[in-house]
């Protein structure tokens, strides 16, 4: 089965960066791969398209260097088998707040005896390889999200169910769910205590760590407290930040 390259910077102890595409193209997709990071994550659940855009979006990122990776809109059985068979090689999960709703993301994503993934491989023996099915439950990475008041409650319990990965960190959610507004920057805010303490945590019970980051100065805090992975914005708000930025530096010139 083709190497999950996650996993290998992960056992490196190597950084891994991951881009986080919003549009429903697949050129940007495409781009995104082509630019450097290890993986590039479809966001099924705040992405402006639906499922049946995944295929092309994945198709695009395995034509490059990176790692096709897929956020589901929920923890749905049916939804999450058929994201695995479109060829994702990494799940991240939203709002997992309990053990048993992370066992079911295990039986969602491993097939038996570890968890309950119907056979039906598809694009992902395509992508994966012939022997994706001897393989698969070792190779594909699953992250629970951990982004409200009882999913940081219950984090240790959660790390410690068998077959999960370990956790993606939603800050905006967590800050949201705490009272926090998201737009408040995550040093100013109890989100300096929570962050950390997660991504240390799984540090301690020897899992990854993923994160979403407003901007690379968050993205290099979280890696120096030990995240395994970090994704510095999407492309939406690459693009946007980019165009302002063109926008206002020609209208200094008052020209
Ligand atoms: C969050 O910050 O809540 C996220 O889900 C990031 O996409
Ligand atoms: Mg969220």
């Amino acid at each position: 089965m083709r190497t999950n390259n996650l996993k290998n910077l992960a056992s490196q102890n190597t950084a891994a960066i991951n881009g986080w595409l919003s549009s429903d193209s697949s050129y940007v997709a495409e781009v995104l791969g082509h630019s450097g990071y290890d993986a590039v994550t479809v966001d099924l659940q705040h992405g402006q398209f639906g499922i049946d855009s995944v295929p092309k979006l994945l198709q695009a990122i395995s034509a490059t260097p990176a790692m096709p990776w897929v956020r589901s809109s929920g923890n749905d059985l049916s939804e999450i088998n058929k994201l695995l068979d479109m060829g994702a090689y990494g799940i991240i999960c939203p709002m997992i707040e309990t053990v048993e709703q992370a066992e079911e993301l295990v039986n969602a994503t491993r097939y038996a005896p570890v968890g309950k993934r119907s056979f039906g491989p598809a694009r992902g023996l395509l992508y994966g390889g012939t022997d994706y099915l001897e393989h698969a439950n070792d190779n594909i990475l699953v992250l629970a999200m951990i982004e409200t008041p009882l999913g940081l409650k219950n984090a240790e319990q959660i790390l410690q169910v068998p077959g999960l990965d370990g956790i993606y960190i939603g800050p905006n959610d967590l800050a949201l769910s705490l009272g926090i507004s998201p737009t408040l920057s995550w040093v100013d805010t109890d989100l300096k205590n929570h962050l950390p303490y997660l991504i240390k945590l799984c540090k301690q019970y020897n899992k990854y760590s993923g994160i979403f980051c407003s901007d690379v100065s968050m993205a290099t805090a979280m890696r120096s407290y030990g995240a395994s992975l970090v994704t510095p914005g999407n492309d939406i708000q690459m693009l946007r930040t980019e165009a302002s930025q063109r926008i206002s530096d020609f209208k200094k010139s008052n020209l």
